[in-house]
């Protein structure tokens, strides 16, 4: 796809203009100019732009609403999925009816299209958890218990499904389908993390309530071995026993080097407390480092959960020793998210090292640092370069009951000194609250979905209005204004192995190479996201070696993006690489 190449316009205005009383009432717009698919200004190579996606007939529409989402591997198709259990003639779109009368809830959504492609599943799947098995395929466990009655016809209960989404051989991924496995978790399970182990065959499935009417935690955590095609195990954990009611959705990342007797280390974390655990080769489990809340730095808000702040761990590099280190942006007050329209939103990021010797040596200290405005319900994207992009949520109040949608993007450099780390870039118009979704796609922009809930109406007794969001966005960063952004020619394997050497001939100009995993996002946690910048071993004439990751501790075995770079522009498409041990 031939994106941008403009220069920058010259701004219009001239200083005596913009310094007559009538021009600073009503500043002149800024001069543009077309450029492929984009209308491009001057403001654009600073704060980006935001863009309408829409299909062949001018709608812009997911479908289904966005809550669930995964970047599908070889493609820039998402797989989305939503809830059964709505006012049917609100919920859906034209066509996303069965012809008993149940909706249907799971789509592929083309965003290059702007076309989506509905997929039948009879597993109510609200609040599964997501994540990618090393082959590709999507694997969503748990769900709800939504089933049977009139608005959801046809469907059975979920909570202790396992599905699988998986395309023909040969085929594309809208050609494909769900496999569903009811019965299959020892526990039924809403709002579990998922986590893809480095031997690329466990996935954990972690915590969750048993359902949206019973919220008795589950504190315990069940593997799914690919290979033996079942649950495999189920251990319950402290740390999540200690997470009590609000195990929705915790944080879940593994450590970018293996513990002792080649354990795979996880740091675990939900509101504003967590630990490191050892995973054995055996899948038995034992805790390793406590991370306590006195620690916490910011009383009485959390951080990353369901319904709070959004997190990830940020790029690992070669340079630093793959040193880890989380971020967490934003969040809610602590409590039981009753009728507070009001509610302050956490106003910080926080950031904890996770390095080695950090962990080895029980040093764990929280850094803080004010962001632009209070947020919630907001979505981290990776970049290619490093940075972040967030965008989505609210300033005020929690699920149901917010107000004031934060329509901001905003970039944050976790390398630029401290206090100067975001930049607010350009708004939308288009409230998203509760139950929205942000990934990064191959072009090195970002998908913007989904979205349940109106302003809430400060009035408690009449019940927030339901406002399915239906369109979808594309958020272009400055990246892609004004810059030169390499493209890539060839790559010499499809598949490689870690610690192997791949070529890579590419026009325009090369400085760093990195790998991107496909989102797999929901409920502000994107699970299955991580960034490995890799060694150039020679780069010269358009052509260049990197070197794949030493081992698997470092990102798990699966497909990856692979980007090349100059300076902080990625190039104008990424190739797909799949890892294997
Ligand atoms: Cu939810």
């Amino acid at each position: 796809m031939e994106l941008l190449r403009a220069t920058l316009v010259k701004p219009v205005a001239t200083q005596e203009a913009a310094d007559t009383c009538a021009s600073a009432a009503q500043p002149p717009a800024p001069e543009t100019r077309q450029a492929g698919d984009y209308i491009v200004t001057e403001r654009d190579a600073k704060a980006g732009q935001w863009q309408l996606i829409r299909n062949k007939d001018g709608r812009s529409s997911t479908g289904v609403v966005a809550i669930h989402a995964a970047l599908l591997p070889e493609s820039s198709q998402v797989l989305i999925w939503a809830r059964v259990h709505m006012d049917g003639s609100r919920s859906y779109e034209p066509g996303v009816v069965a012809a008993d009368g149940a909706p249907e809830v799971t789509a592929v959504f083309d965003p290059t299209s702007g076309e989506y492609f509905v997929k039948q599943q009879r597993l109510t799947p609200f609040c599964t958890g997501g994540s990618h098995l090393a082959d590709g395929r999507v694997l969503a466990a748990g769900g709800d218990d939504f089933a049977g009655d009139r608005l959801s016809p046809g469907y059975t209960d979920g909570r202790r499904g396992l599905r699988l989404y998986q395309k023909p051989t040969p085929g594309r991924w809208d050609q494909g389908g769900w496999n569903t496995l009811a019965n299959q978790l020892r526990e039924p399970r809403w709002y579990p993390t998922q986590t893809l182990m480095p031997d690329g065959v466990r996935t954990l499935v972690v915590g969750g309530t048993r359902s949206q009417n019973d919220t008795t935690a589950v504190p315990s955590v069940e593997i799914y071995n690919t290979n033996q095609r079942g649950i495999v195990s189920m251990s319950t954990l402290a740390v999540l026993q200690r997470f009590r009611n609000f195990i929705l959705y915790p944080l879940v990342y593994t450590l970018p080097y293996a513990g002792a007797g080649g354990a795979t280390q996880l740091f675990m974390f939900n509101c504003d407390n967590g630990a490191v655990l050892n995973l054995a080769p055996d899948n038995t489990w034992s805790q390793y480092r406590d991370i306590p809340a006195s620690l916490w730095p910011t009383p009485n808000f959390c951080g990353a959960m369901s319904m709070a702040g959004t997190a990830t761990m940020l790029m690992l590099e070669p340079a630093s020793g793959y040193a880890a280190e989380v971020v967490m942006f934003g969040g809610y007050r602590r409590g039981n998210p009753q009728c507070e329209c009001d509610l302050p939103t956490n106003a910080y990021a926080h950031r904890l090292k996770l390095d080695k010797r950090s962990v080895d040596n029980n040093q764990f200290a929280w850094a803080r640092e004010a962001m632009p405005y209070g947020r919630n319900m907001n979505d981290d994207v990776l970049l290619p370069n490093g940075q972040i992009i967030i965008v989505n949520g609210a300033k005020n109040g929690v699920i149901a009951n917010a107000r004031n949608a934060a329509h901001d993007a905003w970039l944050y450099n976790p390398k630029a000194a401290a206090g100067s780390r975001f930049t607010t870039l350009a708004a939308t118009n288009i409230n998203r609250y509760y139950h929205s979704t942000a990934l990064l796609l191959p072009d090195a922009s970002i998908l913007v979905m989904g979205s349940e809930y109106g302003s809430c109406s400060r009035s408690c007794a009449s019940r927030t209005p339901w406002e399915f969001q239906h369109r979808a966005e594309r958020f272009l960063p400055p990246y892609f204004f004004g810059t030169s952004r390499p493209g890539i020619s060839s790559v010499s394997a499809k598949e490689a192995r870690y610690g192997a050497s791949v070529d890579v001939t590419y026009s325009g100009t090369v400085t760093r190479a990195v790998l991107m995993t496909p989102a797999a996002v929901t409920h502000q946690n994107n699970m299955n996201q991580r960034a490995v910048e890799l060694l150039i071993s020679s780069n010269s004439g358009g052509a260049l070696t990197v070197r794949m990751p030493p081992n698997p501790y470092i990102t798990a075995p699966g497909w990856h993006m692979l980007f090349l770079l100059n300076g902080d522009g990625p190039c104008t498409q990424a190739s797909w690489i799949r890892l294997r041990l």
